[in-house]
């Protein structure tokens, strides 16, 4: 599938993006293993999700929907999962294959974890390392590829974990793992990364002892079943911020947007570059902050953009490079290298693009550095990789001329009908 967008156009109106990945992942994987029936609502029917969802389907957990967002779990208690008969297939979701690492390792039975051709392409010693330290016995592919094969009744001990880099998916894999293991596991993370296993595990009954950038669980853990409000996906709003900001004109409300402290760094990185955000209707639901948004057009100016902003901002810098290109001046990011292992590599891919389309950007081994102005017209190729897809999408709201995106299918993995939404906001998009 390709998109083609036309330039121009402004983006307006009132919107509601789908459900945020992370936290959808989360209360399948929680509501299947707590005791009792949880209700989840606003549930991403995203490819990603969907896939974690079969996946505990597949080891014998009774789930009804997702209908319009509802999901009904019957959960089967921490070791009530059943072996599954085939491989799970986790699609393009990095966050289903090393979370499930950590939950399925201290599991009695064996089970194999696959993927797409872009997971199959991604580190997973990252996980297996630590778990092989708590006693998990688990394959991979030489070079510490999937699949991963997990041999079930491992006895797990407690470890304490200092993170190499800042990642919310290992020090979750690591605390999910520590629910089976004897003992406390610790995880320690160089900078701080997003929290909602912290948040939704507490909720579900579970106590996650915080100590600055130390988190601890005592196990073998238990959950009890929960309620989850989902809030709208601030990854998927920070798509129409950017649109809002570089399309004269525009002045767009996103509704319900999550506002975790964990994630907003794209709202305060592209308040740096001069942006006119503005959050109200702040509240809390299921122990995650929310808040509608109102971005109105304004001149963006390039700006260095500080190191500890990185991993709070890390799934929105293709679309935060459009925001560079489209700004008068320099763009220079640094300290952003694991961009380079998500489900492409988003430097390369993102500079090849920008390049493509006229933009003067060079990209380096842990960021990029980008001469912004103004965005041509052309033909980009989003490897297969959602968030190019629509990070290009938007750029054609300051382009010269038309962008043609070629390799959008796995925008499904995040936001289902983006074409949709952003057409009704304005963006002048269609899919071939
Ligand atoms: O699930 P996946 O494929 O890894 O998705 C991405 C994305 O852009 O949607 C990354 F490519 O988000 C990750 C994010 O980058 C989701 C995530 C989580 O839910 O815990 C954490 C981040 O990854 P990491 O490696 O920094 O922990």
């Amino acid at each position: 599938m390709k998109f083609i967008v036309n330039n121009g156009g402004r983006l307006s109106g009132n919107i509601r993006v789908p459900g945020d990945k992370s936290i959808s992942h989360r209360s399948i994987m929680f509501g299947s293993i707590a005791e009792g029936t949880s209700t989840i609502s606003g549930f991403l029917e995203g490819e990603d999700s969907l896939n974690t969802l079969r996946a505990f389907r597949s080891m014998g957990v009774d789930i009804e929907g997702p209908d319009k967002g509802q999901v009904v779990i019957h959960g089967v208690g921490m070791n009530g999962l059943k072996q599954p008969d085939m491989p799970l297939d986790l699609g393009n979701s990095g966050t289903s294959m090393r979370l499930l690492a950590g939950l399925l390792s201290g599991q009695s039975f064996d089970v194999e974890l696959c993927g797409d051709a872009s997971l199959s392409k991604r580190p997973m010693e990252r996980v297996t390392r630590p778990l092989a330290q708590m006693g998990a016995r688990i394959d991979t592919t030489e070079g510490g590829r999937p699949p991963l094969r997990i041999q079930g009744g491992a006895a797990l001990q407690g470890i304490d974990y200092l993170l190499p880099m800042a990642s919310a998916q290992v020090k979750s894999c690591v605390l999910l793992a520590g629910m089976y293991a004897s003992g406390k596991t610790c995880t320690t993370e160089p900078a701080p990364t997003r929290d909602h296993t912290e948040r939704m595990l507490t909720a579900f009954g579970c106590s996650v002892q915080r100590d600055g950038a130390t988190a601890c669980i005592e196990g073998p853990a238990s959950l009890t079943a929960c309620d989850i409000d989902v809030p709208a996906d601030i990854s998927s709003a920070a798509f129409f911020m950017v649109g809002a900001s570089i399309a004269p004109g525009s002045d767009i409300v996103l509704e319900h947007v999550g506002i975790n402290p964990t994630r907003t760094g794209v709202i305060d990185i592209l308040k740096l570059m001069g942006a006119d955000i503005e959050l109200f209707n702040e509240s809390e639901v299921g122990g995650e902050p929310v808040a509608d948004i109102r971005v109105r057009s304004a001149r963006l100016q390039g700006t260095r953009i500080p190191e500890q902003l990185v991993p709070l901002a890390i799934d929105e810098f293709p679309v935060i490079f459009v925001a560079a290109a489209c700004a008068e001046g320099e763009t220079v990011v640094t300290g952003a290298e694991e961009l380079r292992v998500k489900e492409s590599d988003r430097i390369q891919v993102m500079a090849v693009g920008l390049q493509a389309l006229g933009v003067d950007a060079r990209a380096t081994p842990d960021g990029m550095v980008i001469h912004g102005g103004s965005i041509g017209s052309g033909r980009v190729n989003s490897h297969d990789d959602h968030r190019i897809a629509m990070a290009f999408a938007m750029a054609a709201l300051c382009a010269q001329g038309t962008i043609t995106i070629d390799d959008c299918e796995n925008v499904n993995t995040s936001f289902p009908d983006f074409v949709g939404l952003a057409a009704a906001a304005g963006l002048s998009i269609r899919s071939e």
